[in-house]
């Protein structure tokens, strides 16, 4: 410990324990769609700009989330996988699965 003395020391150590928890007003959540029975759920979610959302797939048949103008794309994921995307922009997002294109669902991101 040469340098700082143990109360330096200790003090660093507690600001560095602090900082992340005050970095920053908003910080970004995290959402989960689960997509099962052939349906995302929820079929509609509102999310904040920075926000991730995770694509579970909890069916046997294999899913994507896929937007309709091209924005995110999870690709095919097999039951159990999972993919996250990260909202960076505001938009409402229709996506749908590219396996079975009945299904539809919504991300707003404000
Ligand atoms: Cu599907």
């Amino acid at each position: 410990m040469t340098g700082f003395s143990r109360r330096q020391f200790t003090a660093m150590l507690a600001l560095g324990a602090t900082l992340p928890l005050i970095a920053g007003p908003a910080r970004a959540a995290d959402h989960s769609v689960s997509i099962k029975s052939m349906k995302f759920s929820p079929a509609e979610l509102t999310i904040a700009v920075g926000d991730t959302v995770t694509f579970t797939n909890e069916d046997g048949a294999p899913h994507t989330a896929s937007a309709n103008d091209g924005s995110f794309e999870t690709g095919r994921l097999s039951e159990g996988a999972s993919a996250s995307v990260t909202f960076a922009g505001a938009g409402t997002f229709d996506y749908f699965c590219k396996v079975h294109k009945s299904m539809k669902a919504v991300i707003i991101a404000a």
